[in-house]
């Protein structure tokens, strides 16, 4: 039986600090929240085999932002050979969701047209929203991309964000 892979895509997770781009990769690699999880410094990607719908063997390496979104700027490093980007926002906090429209033009202008999901992360805190599903899903069909709601603590469709950017960045290599 062969452990090998037929692609590896590197996949770059976006967003304002603490909307959870962290608490989605980890729970998506580990498969657990931590709520006292901090990046360390200088460790920039984790790795995870994907199986896709037949078999396809796909590995992400997916980049974390270690912090640098703070400032505004992503080393040009940090888009360098992506496939696809998770563009994500808190749900509870406007000015995350008011900024997505930044961040879509920032990967759109350093990695051209890679496959994106537009992600409203701690769908969980309900009574905190701020933002309605329906302005997200709009601001996402504008730009050309699925919006989905996710939770990084509960992990509710966490490997389903993953899983289709997956197949999106899959069928272009086709
Ligand atoms: P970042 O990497 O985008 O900066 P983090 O964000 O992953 O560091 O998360 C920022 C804070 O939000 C963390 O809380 C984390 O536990 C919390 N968080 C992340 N995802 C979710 C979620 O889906 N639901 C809830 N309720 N909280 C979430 P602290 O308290 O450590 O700052
Ligand atoms: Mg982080």
């Amino acid at each position: 039986m062969s452990r090998g892979h037929k692609f590896i895509f590197k996949v770059i997770v976006v967003g304002d600090a603490a909307v959870g781009k962290t608490s989605l990769m980890f729970r998506f690699v580990h498969g657990s929240f931590q709520r006292d999880y901090k990046m360390t410094i200088g460790v920039n990607f984790a790795t995870k085999m994907v199986t896709l719908d037949g078999g396809t063997k796909v590995k992400l390496s997916i980049w974390d932002t270690a912090g640098q979104e703070r400032f505004h700027f992503l080393l040009p490093s940090y888009y360098d050979g992506s496939s696809g980007g998770l563009v994500v926002f808190d749900v509870t906090r406007r000015e995350s969701f008011t900024n997505l429209a930044k961040w879509v033009e920032q990967v759109r202008g350093k990695t051209g047209n890679i496959p994106l999901l537009i992600i409203g992360n701690k769908a969980d805190l309900e009574d905190l929203r701020a933002v309605t599903q329906e302005e997200a899903k709009q601001f996402a069909q504008q730009n050309g991309v699925v919006y989905t709601e996710t939770s990084a603590k509960t992990g509710e469709n966490v490997n389903d964000v993953f899983a289709a950017l997956t197949q999106f960045m899959t069928e272009l290599q086709d």
